[in-house]
């Protein structure tokens, strides 16, 4: 028995030491891959954070005012990076694969924190993008709350990665220089060039085919993402139908009201559909960009809260924070909040329509939020009241 093992470990380290020769698994190929994977994930882990701090907005943290289109970049490049990371990855272990192979396998109490490092550096790299593709995918196959769940596992991740770049940095450098001048005499025919050619080509494939989710310009292109930014009602994709969220009833009442309350609110409201109708109207373009990485610009006209405010008797500027509430009962997304600079800009709207047209049931008719640079989550639909602090 103990016969037989020896001879699979020698085995395998044969085919370790065969595949070594090829420049396939040398560490230049390693480092190449390793940089490129290092940048993805790094650009990966800041629209992430972003997107975190804007979700879940910590007491010292104030959306900045920016550009309206920033949080659709952002986002799209974080669905973007993180998919073309899947074939890198992929590719990274196939390289270095053969250097694990090591008798004994432990050979100090270094080696074995350097090997457990790894460990958690490819578990936690493989569960981000395996969350995160079934997130684009809308695939919630299990129990734990994925903003959370993705949220801790990046910083173990990025912490991971960062140990083993430390470790790793004058391995890579060398090779990144060693090999330079070589590589003519090395490299012959179908070599490392072709393996990084094909690397590039599936991360390039995988990107073209699934970033026109958010770049209108490439929806045609579109073959695994599940949404495009030119298919749905009025023009714009759904999430959560009226009927989903149960709230057609509510939503179609003529008793609804738009309620403005609260302890800063000296003057309550309660207006019906006409009476928000006849208050002053405003247009902007603005997009609905999913946290799922899809996104979509929108022609909407409606109600500046800024104004509701003023109607409602709050003055001018007085900081405040302001809850938007939904008719839907129980949903994650029931309500969301407005932060002082954010419910006193003006491009801030309660739009009554879309692209031109009374807005749909499904995008939140009989109003529903939408103001500059927030994740879609935050883009509450069907409001019924706005509660002032
Ligand atoms: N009340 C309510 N508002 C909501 C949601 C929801 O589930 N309930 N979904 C949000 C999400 S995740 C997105 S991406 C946008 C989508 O808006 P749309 O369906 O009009 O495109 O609505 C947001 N507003
Ligand atoms: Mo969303």
């Amino acid at each position: 028995m103990s016969l037989r093992l020896a001879d699979v470990g020698r085995n395998l380290e044969e085919r370790r030491d065969r595949a070594l020769r090829s420049p396939l698994h040398d560490t230049r190929t390693a480092a190449i891959l390793g940089i490129a994977l290092g940048v993805a994930f790094t650009v990966c882990f800041v629209t992430g954070l972003y997107s975190h701090l804007l979700q879940r907005p910590p007491s010292w943290f104030t959306p900045p005012t920016l550009p309206a289109n920033t949080y659709r970049v952002t986002q799209g490049l974080h669905v973007a990076t993180g998919l073309a990371a899947i074939p890198l990855l992929l590719a990274k272990l196939w390289v270095a694969h053969p250097r694990l192979i090591i008798r004994p396998p432990v050979v100090s109490a270094a080696h074995l924190l350097e090997r457990l490092l790894l460990v958690v550096l490819v578990s936690g790299a493989v569960f981000q993008l395996f969350t995160g593709t079934a997130n684009v995918l809308r695939w919630y196959p299990w129990r734990f709350f994925f903003p959370t769940g993705h949220y801790w596992a990046a910083w173990v991740t990025m912490g991971a990665l960062l140990a083993h770049l430390g470790a790793k940095s004058s391995v890579t450098a060398d090779a990144v220089r060693r090999r330079r001048r070589q590589e003519v005499v090395l490299d012959g025919g179908l070599g490392r060039r072709g393996f990084l050619a094909a690397v590039a080509g599936a991360a390039g494939l995988l990107t073209v085919t699934t970033v026109g989710q958010t770049v209108a310009p490439l929806r045609h292109l579109v073959l695994f993402a599940p949404r495009r930014p030119d298919i749905g009602v009025q023009g714009l994709p759904v999430n959560a139908t009226a009927r989903g969220a149960g709230v057609v009833d509510a939503a179609t009442d003529p008793a609804w009201r738009l309620s403005v309350v609260g302890e800063a609110v000296p003057t309550a409201l309660a207006l019906d559909q006409r009476e928000l109708a006849a208050l002053p109207q405003r247009e902007e373009d603005l997009p609905i960009a999913c946290v799922e990485g899809w996104s979509a610009g929108g022609r909407w006209r409606g109600v500046a809260v800024s104004d509701l405010l003023l109607a409602a008797g709050v003055r001018p500027g007085t900081p405040v924070e302001v809850q938007v509430r939904s008719l839907e009962v129980n949903g994650l997304y029931a309500s969301s909040i407005l932060s002082s600079d954010e419910a006193w800009r003006s491009s801030t709207l309660l739009a009554l329509e879309l692209n031109g047209e009374p807005l749909h049931l499904d995008h939140g008719a009989p109003c529903r939020l939408i103001a500059a640079n927030r994740p879609g989550v935050l883009q509450t639909k069907w409001v019924t009241e706005l509660v002032v602090r």
